[in-house]
């Protein structure tokens, strides 16, 4: 029998294997040489008038196409073809299903789409124990709880059952169920598995995202046979068009090992998928909401402009975005509260006229009764089959209840097109879109042949067209992935706030609202999601140290974490609040680092502690390693270099917080006395042959941001460092087989110390930019001496 003949159709990739027999309709992923999953199936669910129907692909397939990268089938059935086809991507391996109906009559609605069905016991089959596996859960909106769960957590862990009904819909898709089981989880879009015994993982996710909204959910059992998976995308009856291909959303599985490289070719896919371009950085912005909240004025937006443009302006923050509260009720949004009363044009005006890009919020799918659009456009708002407003959710801020429109009525696409055209016209060219998931209830809508992905993001489509290319998009609440190749910029994670958590958070194991500590565990759990789908939002910095609950330390680990995810950088603070302090803190860390870090330890811990990034100064590579203290109390942290991610090696540690140099290490780093919620920020510089510099406390990078650069001179090094701020800088080098230095600027010595082998410390003035140069005379040995 030829290949096309053969009753098992094979198709390698980089890393695994495929495999889909014909005479079963069965198939199987491998990966050297062992199972991932074995004898999975696909399936499509129908809804017809007699009741839901599932076709499956079990039964006999025709071979359409087999090569090297793709496997195409088909199954004959009385009512038409179901469709499947594999390609290997890279290290994944994608799978899709669809069909076609040729029946007479109208065909029946597709309530879902799902290509992967693993039945019991076919996830790594013939393991002995499950007790190390684990599920990384993904979360429908960007303040949803995210993160690796242990196997007997309950269903709900992350996001509670008990959470009140009316909350529901703004943190989870209502449309998929929770349940108290221990080990049945269910992530939105994508999931993960891991085997922490054996150092692998499985990403399985949808990487297309403007069609259909899709979930993947396992049953991990108490046992390895009892492990269930599923990958559903659903497609909410649409019904396909007679006689033409229909297909699901592609489903990508990719193999890997626990270092979340997987993770992050997910998201690479998605993006590919969604046609992504290149990512734009976002400015440097200034935020009204975590200081004003609803009680923002123009008056205090023109202050805080005016410090930013005079006092502040050495920082360079580019944008000023004006945030809930301007608007005169939610769905009005070119009416102004009395707070504007100058109106929303002038306020740009005056914003731009500082050269400050002027932005604005809007939550443009949500709707209050009582505002006008409410009371005038009764047939905009999205209904129950019973004809009642469907419940969006409540916000004590706005006193209560909010609603959403139908996305799927021609005059809503026309009315946000005006709204945002105007927008634009007033001269605002920053976007924050809220409260997205409003546009995405379940409901009876105006087109029932449109999903609600669909739907949404024609949406949002129009909201693009109308602010320009020329305009930035940035997202808070949003379902996660839905806007991916809309947006230039989404939210990952709750809102920050001027506390670092509410009383309540830890009774209902709340992950979801607002914290700063909720805020930050997801800036880890999603960080791989950054510079890839788009720029994350790490949420607003907060470094004013009055009118806020948030102590030093948490302060100081609020300002690692925006600086470490190295996206969107926006200050909340009322700066006239500030006094040196705040400035030289907001100071270290400006410029914003652009960087894509990633988190070592996220499948180990449920609320991971590292997050790494690769930084380069002009000496070389080096890492910079972040790790929370989440505790209470005052703690040492320990941590083995074989856990950071970092790869083996010699390095230089020095603890930016603190300012200490820590030594050498070739295996543990040991941090002494960080404070209840407070963080280390290390460098570790590769120990070699050619002067580092291996510490600074100009800059939260410790190089890569101050350091212009680093020249050998005849006698020794010159350096340029920069600095937004007025400090007293001190910088720690590694200076191979120089026992004594000396330190020059253009004025004259400089004071300097000798740590202990190689290794300097030079203390200077720094405003702007500055050149010193160091000499010393080489001793014999070269390198560090031990
Ligand atoms: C403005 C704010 C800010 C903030 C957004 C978003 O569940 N809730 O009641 C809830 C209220 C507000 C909220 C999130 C959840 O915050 O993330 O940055 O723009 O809206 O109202």
């Amino acid at each position: 029998m030829d290949e096309k003949g053969s009753r098992v159709l094979v198709l390698e990739g980089q890393g695994c294997r495929f495999e889909f027999d014909r005479a079963a309709g069965t198939f199987s992923i491998l990966t050297g040489g062992r199972y991932i999953f074995k004898d999975a199936v696909g399936r499509v669910l129908l809804s017809k008038r007699g009741g839901p129907v599932s076709l499956t692909t079990s039964g006999t397939w025709d071979t359409v196409a087999h090569t090297g990268k793709e496997v195409a089938l088909v199954k004959r059935e009385d009512w038409g073809r179901l469709l499947f086809r594999a390609r290997a991507r890279g290290k994944a391996l994608t799978v899709e299903l669809g069909l076609t109906w040729e029946e007479a009559g109208e065909p029946p609605g597709i309530e879902a789409v799902i290509p992967l069905d693993v039945p019991p016991g076919g996830t790594w089959p013939g393991r002995e124990s499950n007790r190390s596996w684990r599920f990384y859960q993904n979360g429908w909106q960007c303040w949803t709880a995210t993160g690796t769960l242990k196997r007997r957590r309950p269903g709900d862990y992350l996001f509670v059952l008990f959470t009140p009904k009316r909350l529901k819909p703004m943190l989870a898709n209502t449309a998929t169920p929770v349940s108290s089981e221990k080990g049945r989880f269910t992530g939105e879009w994508f999931g993960g598995l891991a085997d922490l015994d054996t150092d692998e993982s499985v990403v399985v996710g949808f990487t297309g995202v403007s069609r259909a909204l899709s979930q993947v959910s396992v049953r991990i059992g108490g046992k390895p046979s009892g492990c269930e998976l599923e990958a559903a995308a659903r497609f909410e009856g649409k019904p396909p068009v007679s006689g033409i291909e229909f297909w699901g959303e592609p489903l990508a599985i990719i193999p890997g090992d626990l270092s979340g490289r997987n993770l992050e070719e997910y998201a690479e896919l998605v993006a590919e998928e969604q046609g992504v371009g290149e990512l734009r950085r976002s400015p440097a912005g200034w935020c009204s909401w975590y200081q004003y909240f609803r009680n923002v004025t123009s008056e205090g937006v023109e202050k805080n402009l005016e410090l930013l443009s005079d006092r502040y302006r050495g920082l360079d923050i580019e944008l000023v975005q004006v945030d809930d509260g301007y608007q005169k009720e939610l769905g009005d949004w070119l009416e102004t509260s009395p707070g504007f009363a100058g109106g929303m044009k002038r306020l740009a005006d005056e914003i731009a006229s500082r050269g400050k890009m002027p932005g604005i919020w809007v939550a443009p799918f949500t709707v209050m009764r009582r505002s006008r659009l409410f009371k005038e456009k009764k047939d905009w708002v999205l209904r129950s089959k019973k004809g009642r407003p469907v419940l969006a959710g409540v916000n004590p801020m706005w006193k209560w209840r909010f609603y959403g429109l139908d996305l799927t009525h021609p005059e809503v696409l026309d009315w946000l097109r005006e709204v945002f055209t105007t927008l634009k016209g007033y001269g605002y060219h920053f976007f924050k879109l809220d409260f997205l998931a409003c546009g995405l209830l379940e409901g009876k809508r105006y087109d029932p042949s449109v999903t609600r992905a669909e739907a949404a993001r024609r949406a949002l489509a129009v909201i693009r067209e109308a602010v320009g290319e020329d305009s930035i998009i940035m997202t808070a609440g949003c379902p996660i992935l839905l806007g991916t190749g809309i947006f230039d910029i989404q939210r990952i994670g709750p809102d920050v706030a001027p506390y670092w958590r509410a009383f309540y958070q830890p009774l209902i194991r709340d992950r979801s609202t607002p914290s700063t500590r909720n805020c930050l565990i997801n800036t880890f759990t999603r960080c791989f999601m950054h510079g890839r789908l788009w720029e994350a939002d790490p949420d607003c910095l907060l470094v004013r140290g009055s009118e806020i609950s948030l102590d030093e330390a948490e302060r100081r680990t609020l300002a690692s974490g925006v600086a470490m995810l190295g996206g969107a950088f926006m200050i909340s603070d009322d700066l006239s609040l500030w006094g040196p302090e705040e400035e030289e803190l907001a100071g270290c860390l400006l410029p914003p680092l652009r960087t894509r870090p990633f988190c070592p330890d996220l499948w180990r811990r449920e609320v991971p502690r590292y997050m790494v990034n690769r930084l380069e100064d002009p000496g070389g590579a080096y890492f910079l390693v972040w790790a929370v203290n989440w505790s209470g109390s005052r703690r040492s942290m320990k941590m083995r270099l074989s856990e950071l991610g970092v790869g083996p090696g010699r390095y230089h540690v020095s603890e930016f917080w603190t300012g200490i140099y820590l030594g050498v290490t070739a295996d543990d780093i040991k941090v002494d006395g960080v404070p209840g919620h407070g963080s280390a920020v290390l460098r570790l510089t590769p120990v070699s042959d050619e002067p580092r510099l291996v510490g600074s406390n100009i800059h939260i990078s410790q190089g890569a941001a101050e350091l212009g650069s680093l020249d050998r001179a005849s006698d020794g090094v010159a350096l340029a460092l920069k600095s937004r701020v007025k400090r007293k800088a001190v910088i720690t080098l590694a200076i191979p087989g120089a026992e004594s230095v000396i330190a020059r600027d253009d004025k004259g010595p400089l004071s300097t110390e000798h740590l202990g082998q190689s290794v300097h410390r030079v203390q200077f003035e720094l405003d702007g930019l500055k050149e010193i140069r160091l000499s010393w005379q080489e001793n014999d040995s070269g390198g560090v001496r031990e």
